[in-house]
């Protein structure tokens, strides 16, 4: 049976269009599911968008609409930017589903049932836009601990969830679970956070119209909305069915990776496994926090006016040149600072200059050289050379950067196969080997051609999760193509000499344009 494999992206608010940031923790799913389903795994891929909460209503009363037509239009921004992209993801939530609000308000009533959601009074400090209360000590001078902004004084009836009463159990996990959350770092900071103690959050709000209602309760004398991040987090597991013991559930819950900026983490990290431990389910398997894109180290965000807009940079520097760049260029996990002049320079020099130089020449100089001939590929690339040292050395590399998001190393890796082949093809000159009759020098020319080209079967085929159009033209000019059709677990062809015998290879075309940076 296939192994199955269930990653998420945070879901994201509706309250304006998605921006670089939603587009970097969407591509990293999308990288990450591209090459679990390259590995013969059975991939489900879910993002959606958080449609409910203060925020949402909020806005809506900005924008002259109701939250429901704010959500319906913007909704759509976030599918038009992620179909531009590739973004092949296998289910879209909106939290304003029925699918999702049945399984929110079926969970918050075996809470209540429990007696792990209670109704008490609360009285704190209030961030509005974070949605989030603060003690006393928690709050910053008067200011929001998460975003720095004023906190209000309110106090109201409320509905608690007994978080504290899960604390022990999940320092547990964390401890019998090392990988639970990762990296490392960000593991540290979290268990920091529990050791503090763990006291019962406020799980409904009054203040608000926009959100799902909390079960009749004859206790209640208010009217009381389910908390946004409990109505969020719930997404998770409503997409895959789980009251009606659909079988998504079963096969790919166990196996649920949550990627998520390092903002939500604790949301995810402490709050959501409180939930699922007070509603006796099991936890996923892994959370995964990535840093922040920055604008002069500031974090990018509309909230902040330094948003930039995928569907721009997609016009700008073409769909494969930014996920290339977002990737190659910043260590996922840690913050990054993005500027324009940067993204030029690695798309410029990696893959219009190196990669894509690279399958031009070579393709070229097969066509030139031996274009007529019939050749047995398997033959010719038996003998040692450094590209094929290189793709034995490449290979168990970049699976273990796959499998730890070490996406700059992985692709790092890929580039040494790349340069071996440029330094393979400069010290081999093959345009003096051809100039030579003797049938030596015509036979070398045929092996350093198509070691260079078995090389870069392989590194394309590795490059497929991160620039899927490009290395997918790249395949098809090198003639090797059809080997990597449809969703059969590629990565087994992945090997020297694993590609087929025989090729044709086609005239080719730049994969990437220059770019110039306009001043
Ligand atoms: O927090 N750099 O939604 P949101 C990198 N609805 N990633 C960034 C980023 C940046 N500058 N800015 C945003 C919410 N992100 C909730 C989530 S989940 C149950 C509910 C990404 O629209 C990053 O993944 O504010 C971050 O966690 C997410 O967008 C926040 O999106």
């Amino acid at each position: 049976m296939k192994k199955s494999y269930y990653i998420t992206t945070p879901i994201y608010y509706v309250t304006d269009a998605p921006h670089i940031g939603h587009l970097y923790t969407t591509v990293a799913a999308d990288i990450l599911s591209h090459y679990h389903r390259l590995i013969g795994e059975d991939v489900w891929f879910l993002t959606g968008t958080d449609e409910h909460g203060q925020k949402c209503e909020k806005r809506a009363k900005e924008t002259g609409e109701t939250p429901q037509a704010l959500a319906d239009r913007v909704v759509e921004r976030y599918k038009v930017a992620w179909h531009r992209y590739g973004i092949r993801y296998s289910d879209f939530i909106r939290t304003t589903e029925e699918r999702h609000k049945k399984v929110v308000t079926t969970y918050i009533q075996q809470l209540m049932k429990t007696g792990d959601v209670y109704l008490a009074e609360y009285e704190g400090l209030y961030c509005v836009p974070c949605e989030t209360y603060w003690t006393e000590t928690q709050a910053v001078e008067g200011k929001c601990a998460d975003c720095g902004r004023p906190v209000e004084r309110l106090k109201e009836e409320s509905y608690f969830f007994k978080m504290s009463a899960y604390e022990k159990p999940l320092l547990e996990h964390l401890e019998r679970h090392p990988n639970f959350i990762f990296p490392e770092s960000r593991r540290n900071e979290v268990l920091g956070f529990i050791r503090q103690g763990l006291k019962d959050i406020s799980i409904s709000r009054t203040t608000i119209q926009w959100g799902i209602p909390m079960p009749k309760d004859p206790k209640a004398t208010k009217d009381h909305k389910v908390y946004v991040w409990f109505d969020a987090l719930t997404n998770y597991l409503a997409a895959l069915g789980p009251l009606e013991s659909d079988a998504k559930y079963g096969k790919y819950w166990p196996n649920a990776i949550h990627l998520v900026g390092k903002d939500i983490l604790r949301f995810h990290a402490v709050y959501w496994p409180t939930f699922l431990m007070a509603l006796g389910l099991p936890l996923p398997k892994q959370i995964v926090a990535h840093g922040w894109l920055t604008d002069s180290n500031r974090k990018i965000s509309k909230s902040l006016g330094n948003a930039i807009d995928p569907l721009a940079l997609a016009d700008e520097v073409g769909v494969d040149g930014m996920r290339y760049f977002l990737f190659r260029e910043f260590v996922f996990g840690l913050d990054g600072e993005y500027t324009k002049e940067i993204m030029y320079q690695r798309i410029n020099s990696d893959l219009a200059n190196d990669y894509g130089n690279c399958i031009s020449r070579v393709c070229s100089m097969i066509l030139k050289y031996c274009g007529d001939q019939s050749v047995n590929i398997q033959e010719l690339i038996k003998p040692a050379s450094e590209p094929k040292q290189t793709v034995g050395e490449v290979i168990p590399v970049f699976h273990n950067e796959m499998q730890n998001y070490g996406f700059q190393r992985a692709l790092e890796a890929v580039w040494k196969i790349i340069s071996s082949v440029n330094r393979y093809i400069d010290s081999s000159a093959p345009w003096t080997l051809a100039k030579s009759g003797t049938p030596e020098d015509q036979l070398k020319l045929k092996q350093v051609l198509f070691q260079c080209h078995e090389a870069l079967r392989v590194a394309s085929i590795f490059l497929l999760p991160f620039i899927p159009t490009s290395a997918r033209k790249a395949l098809t000019t090198l003639g090797a193509f059809e080997s990597v059709t449809g969703e059969a677990p590629l990565l087994q062809n992945v090997g020297w000499g694993q590609g087929p015998a025989e090729v044709q290879i086609k005239k080719p075309e730049p994969l990437f344009p220059r770019l110039e940076l306009k001043k």
